[in-house]
Order: structure tokens, then C-alpha cells, then sequence
């Protein structure tokens, strides 16, 4: 039996949406007067709208829904944990058998040097639980100076006061009198955009080198931690150049810092292991995660910390904490989430079998004329469109004007791509088939060929000076 305003028709629910609906990151009059999509149901990596359209997921809801939709066991766990104890609270020397069971799974997934786990409901608390705790520690260990956050330009890391100032975001930085003090921004590794007449190496290289020459201007002494997507995900799946990741971690081993990884995106699975430090081979002291770990079925997140600061924080009262950390329902679901995820062998999936298949098919949209790069690892990629290769030139129009045309050629495909400015980005469920892959694709060439002709119809097809 689907659900009552299922039964309404569409042009009401979209009145009743624009009248009272404020949507996030959107311009609500401008959607309202256009007429927002209904989605009523979805399966596997397909949604449904209420104009009846079958529509491929290629973001996974939003870098979420990993295992994909319609899971009953996850539905099942659900009710049964609502009908045995939907909630309590884990702050007054109590516990539940879903949090006790989820740290546990989430400490045996994880990296070996990962211990503790605090939980929140998704990234942004996560990331401000971060900045609490991290800041704590440091007073903790008697380095109360030790306050600023090291994080990058156009990074993602939530949009709360404080995970918003983290984030590199300049849009959102121009809003609300963001970022708060004590968070410094450096460069960003996206060689095609930024890299100049510099190989990627040497601009990797001299990328992660600002990280060392931010420590030695603030002062190490003044300096808590540093953040980073060990892939950027909002940001346009930047890819850095194979230098990068390398010389960060050897200047985060070499001075006195914590480096936080912010694995909300590339967390369970997504880059073809369980978390995105293994597959950049880095060791990070915290882990933000949230999105995958339950597949977006229950809202959750969290800190995965080391065992230094689990220990560290344990001895006395840290005054930090959210109502709904370790939700019994949400807790169960991501454990059911993980325990499918093991016994599918999804990760499995995503290295050996989706993923060098994508990769293969995806590396292939360089032939096309607007693509000049082409970026993926395990289930997440970009395209950097381009009106001419050879320079790697950006077009003449506002930054983005390109990519949301690409973008409504896709909805109109019926296939959901994002584009962050003028990249275009997927991440697929991870249960994505190849034959499913394959229909994603010729959806995604129809776009391009559709986009090419708009642009030059419209003469948009041109470079910036
Ligand atoms: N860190 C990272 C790396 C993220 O990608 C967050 C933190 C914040 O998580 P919550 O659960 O508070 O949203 C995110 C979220 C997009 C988009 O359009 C990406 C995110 C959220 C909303 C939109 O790409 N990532």
C-alpha cells in the first residue's frame, strides 16, 4: 500500500512543496515555480517518480545509499528494534545492545590504529564533535594553544557553524559570517583546474608542501589538527595527483598534529576497500564517517578515534554529546547495513568487478569532445567538461553555467548525475551491475552529445580569455 500523498496528484504535491518546503542548498522560489521532482519509491539503483519515470541513481541518493534500495532485512531490523526499545540515551551510565554492537563492528572494520567511537547523526555533528574533541585533547595533554584546524579550499565538511567553517566551501563561506576563527584554509590538489604548466606530480607535491609551510606560519604549537577528504566528494571527486598523499602524510608524521580524515563519502566501500585511507594508503588519528555506514537507511554518523585519544579522553568528563548518539534504531540499521555488506562481499564487488568495469567505460568519455578528464576510483568519478582539451580551458560562461546544463540533460535522460561547477560526478550504489553500468553509460554519452549541440546551438562552446 504505497503511502496517502502518494495518491495526490503531482502538480498538488509540488504546490504543497513550494508553499512550505524549504530545501537545502536550493533556490526554493526559483524551484518552486519551475516544479520540483516527486520520487515515491526507488529499488535496487532505480527511483520512481510520481509521473511514473524510471530514473538510475548514479549518486546513490547523496553518496549514500551504498548497498542500494528496497532492503527488507534493513526495513525488518528497524521494526523490530522500535517494537524492543526505539530509543534510549547513552549519556547517564546506560547502554544498548545496538551502540555496544556497532562500536565494536565499526572497531574491527576500521584501520587497526582506530579505537574509539563517538557517534552523532550524520557528518556535520561528526565533524563539530571533532572539533570539540580534538581541542579537548590538546588541552588534555597540557598544549592548550594547540587550536587551529588545518583544512582545504574547497573541501565538504558539513554545513554547521563549525563543520561549514572547516569546509572550504567560498559560497558558503559568503554567507552567515563563516569561517569562525581558527580555521585556515590551503590549496586543493585539482591539477586540471589549478595545476597550470606544472606536471600533476610536481603540483601534487607542491600542494601537500603548503601544508608544511601553514605549520611552520601558524606554528606548530598553535596548531590542533588537519582535515581532509581523502578524495573530495562535493568538491568534483578531485583525484590527487599520486605525489600528494604521500609527502601529507610524511608532514603530518613529522610534526606534532592530528590528521583527520573525513570519510563520510569515501567510508564503507566507495573507493573499494571499507574505508578511503586504506585505498590512498594514509593513517589518519580520526575518521569522520556517516552516509554509508547505514546506507542512508537511518541517519548516523560519528568519530572513529585513535586509541591515544580514546584513552586520553576516558579520563575525565568530556562535556560533549547529542541526543540521538549511537540511536538504538539507527545503530541496529547500520549493523545490519555492514553485516550484508560483509556477507555480499559488496566491497568485493566494487574492487574486482564494478569498479574496473566503470573505470574502463568511464576512462573512454575522453574521446568524447567535451571531456577532458576523466577521473575514478572503486565507485566514484568525475569528468571535467571543457571546450578545449588542449589547454584544459574553462569556458567563457560563469563558472557552473555548463554543468547545470549537462545536469538537466541527464534528469531529462533520466539518469541523476550531479555536477559540481563544470565537473559531472557519479557514485553509484555499490551493488551497481554491469549491465546496469552499461545503461548508465549510454545515458550519460546521450547527455554529452545533447549538452555539445545546446552549447553550440547557443554559442556557448567557447573559452574563457
Ligand atoms: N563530510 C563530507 C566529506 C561530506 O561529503 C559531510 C561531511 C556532512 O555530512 P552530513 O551528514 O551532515 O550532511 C559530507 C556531506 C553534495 C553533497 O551535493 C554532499 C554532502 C552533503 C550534501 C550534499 O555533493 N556531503
Amino acid at each position: 500500500m504505497p503511502a496517502i500523498t502518494n495518491h495526490l496528484p503531482t502538480e498538488e504535491l509540488q504546490a504543497l512543496d513550494a508553499a512550505h518546503h524549504m530545501h537545502p542548498f536550493t533556490a526554493n522560489r526559483e524551484l518552486g515555480d519551475k516544479g520540483v521532482r516527486v520520487i515515491t519509491r526507488a529499488n535496487g539503483v532505480m527511483l520512481y517518480d510520481s509521473e511514473g519515470n524510471e530514473v538510475i541513481d548514479g549518486m546513490s541518493g547523496l553518496w549514500n545509499v551504498n548497498i542500494g534500495y528496497g532492503r527488507e532485512e534493513l526495513a525488518e531490523v528497524a521494526a523490530r528494534q522500535m517494537r524492543e526499545l526505539p530509543y534510549y540515551n547513552t549519556f547517564f551510565q546506560t547502554t544498548h545492545v545496538p551502540a555496544i554492537a556497532l562500536a565494536a563492528k565499526l572497531n574491527e572494520l576500521s584501520p587497526e590504529t582506530m579505537n574509539g567511537v563517538f557517534f552523532a547523526s550524520g557528518g556535520s555533528e561528526a565533524n563539530d564533535t571533532n572539533i570539540r574533541m580534538v581541542r579537548t585533547f590538546w588541552e588534555l595533554k597540557r598544549k592548550p594553544n594547540k587550536k587551529i584546524f588545518i583544512s582545504r579550499r574547497n573541501a565538504y565538511h558539513g554545513s554547521s557553524v563549525g563543520s561549514g567553517s572547516l569546509g572550504g566551501m567560498a559560497a558558503m563561506h559568503a554567507q552567515g559570517g563563516l569561517p569562525i576563527p581558527g580555521i585556515h584554509h590551503i590549496g586543493q590538489p585539482n591539477w586540471w583546474s589549478e595545476g597550470g604548466d606544472k606536471t600533476p606530480e610536481q603540483f601534487g607535491l607542491d600542494c601537500a608542501l603548503e601544508l608544511e609551510q601553514a605549520i611552520r606560519e601558524l606554528g606548530e604549537d598553535n596548531i590542533a589538527a588537519f582535515i581532509a577528504e581523502p578524495i573530495q566528494g562535493a568538491g568534483g571527486v578531485i583525484v590527487p595527483p599520486s605525489t600528494y598523499w604521500p609527502e601529507i602524510q610524511n608532514i603530518c608524521d613529522a610534526h606534532d598534529i592530528l590528521f583527520i580524515a573525513d570519510e563520510v563519502i569515501t567510508g564503507f566501500g566507495r573507493t573499494g576497500n571499507w574505508f578511503g585511507s586504506e585505498t590512498m594508503d594514509i593513517y589518519p588519528d580520526i575518521i569522520t564517517f556517516a552516509k554509508g555506514v547505514s546506507s542512508g537507511y537511518q541517519p548516523i554518523g560519528g568519530s572513529l578515534v585513535s586509541e591515544e585519544l580514546t584513552v586520553l579522553l576516558g579520563e575525565s568528563e568530556f562535556q560533549h554529546g547529542y541526543t540521538y548518539s549511537g540511536h538504538p534504531v539507527a545503530a541496529a540499521v547500520a549493523l545490519e547495513n555492514l553485516r550484508i555488506m560483509e556477507e555480499e562481499n559488496i566491497i568485493g564487488h566494487v574492487r574486482d568487478v564494478a569498479g574496473p568495469y566503470l573505470k574502463q567505460k568511464w576512462e573512454a568519455l575522453t574521446d568524447h569532445p567535451l571531456v577532458g578528464e576523466a577521473s575514478i576510483v572503486g565507485l566514484m568519478a568525475s569528468i571535467a567538461l571543457t571546450p578545449n582539451k588542449e589547454n584544459r580551458a574553462a569556458f567563457a560562461s560563469d563558472p557552473g553555467t555548463v554543468g547545470l546544463i549537462c545536469r538537466e540533460r541527464s534528469f531529462a535522460n533520466n539518469l541523476i548525475m550531479r555536477h559540481v561547477g563544470d565537473r559531472m560526478v557519479i557514485a553509484p550504489p555499490l551493488v551497481i551491475t554491469t549491465e546496469e553500468i552499461d545503461m548508465m553509460m549510454e545515458r550519460i554519452w546521450k547527455t554529452l552529445d545533447e549538452t555539445e549541440s545546446f552549447l553550440k546551438t547557443n554559442d556557448l562552446l567557447k573559452s574563457r580569455a
